[in-house]
């Protein structure tokens, strides 16, 4: 899968560049299944709604589940992935974000790359994520908000982000306040409000089988779900291999920062229709 032109213009000017019709309903019923097992496994990397029983999201499922590992590897994410980021790339991150119909929560406004920089050690913002949308995502059901261009602002200002830690919250491991509602890091609102004003906020919506590519110092975010039906999202999130982290003097878990820093090569485009054939 060969991007055009304007398609890399669009990421690198915009930050993101959204993908329509990439997978066919078939290979979606094949990753929603997948992705039902992986929310019902009692796996560490799994996190709920405020409400302690919806599931919000779970992290690291591709090492446990081979459908969702091969999906790191098929040509029609990774070649894309490898020629927005120049080079050979690994996954440093797996995770499938639910948003429950009716009761899917917020995502307040971040950057993805403060999280892996600050918790990971990743030395640059030289990744990208791959949000494959599993079900329509529409206006309603709490799509990706993003605000173009902002991937370029860097560190200016420096420190746009607000640190809230719920570290001291002994119900939850130290990594709970990475992906639960309650954000680490968000993006002060001031600055938020300058940059939408300026430049206006897009969402991603679209329909199941598009995926969206966006950089990872992308400001965006993502309001609940008031539809009545799931915004599942596969986010694969794809490091350069020159960019891996280090190792770190206390690492985060494996299925939120990976240690297989092996390139990946691209596997036939049937690949995830194979696997189930056999
Ligand atoms: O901590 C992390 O790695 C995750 N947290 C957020 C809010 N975005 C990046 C990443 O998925
Ligand atoms: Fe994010």
């Amino acid at each position: 899968m060969e991007l055009s032109a304007e398609q890399i213009r669009s990421y690198d000017q915009s930050g993101y560049v959204t993908l329509p019709g990439l997978f066919l309903d078939l290979e979606l019923s094949l990753l929603r299944i997948e992705a039902e097992k992986a929310f019902g496994a009692s796996i560490d990397g799994r996190v709920f709604e405020d409400d302690g029983t919806t599931v919000r999201s779970v992290n690291g499922a591709h090492l446990h589940n081979h459908m969702l590992r091969t999906l790191c590897s098929h040509p029609r994410l990774l070649t894309p992935a490898k020629r927005l980021l120049g080079e050979d790339v690994y996954v440093h991150q797996f995770k499938i974000n639910a948003k429950r119909a009716l009761v899917g929560d917020i995502w307040e406004w971040h950057r993805d790359f403060v999280y892996w920089q600050r918790e990971d050690g990743m030395p640059r913002p030289h990744a990208l994520t791959a949000a494959v949308f599993l079900d329509d995502v529409t206006d309603f059901s709490g799509p990706i908000l993003v605000i173009p261009g902002t991937q370029k602002l860097g560190d200016d200002p420096p420190d746009p982000e607000v640190l809230k830690d719920d570290s001291s919250d002994l119900r939850f491991p130290k990594w709970h306040s990475h992906t639960a509602k309650n954000l680490k890091y968000v993006l002060q609102a001031p600055l938020v409000q300058q940059l939408i004003s300026d430049r206006g906020s897009t969402a991603l919506t679209g329909k199941a089988g598009t995926v969206a590519f966006f950089h990872c110092n992308l400001f965006h975010s993502s309001n609940s779900n008031t539809s009545p039906w799931d915004r599942r999202l596969i986010f694969i999130t794809y490091n350069a291999l020159k960019n891996r982290i280090p190792v770190q003097p206390s690492p985060r878990p494996e299925f939120l920062a990976a240690r297989d820093f092996t390139a990946l090569a691209p596997l036939a485009d049937d690949i995830l229709l194979a696997h189930h054939a056999r």
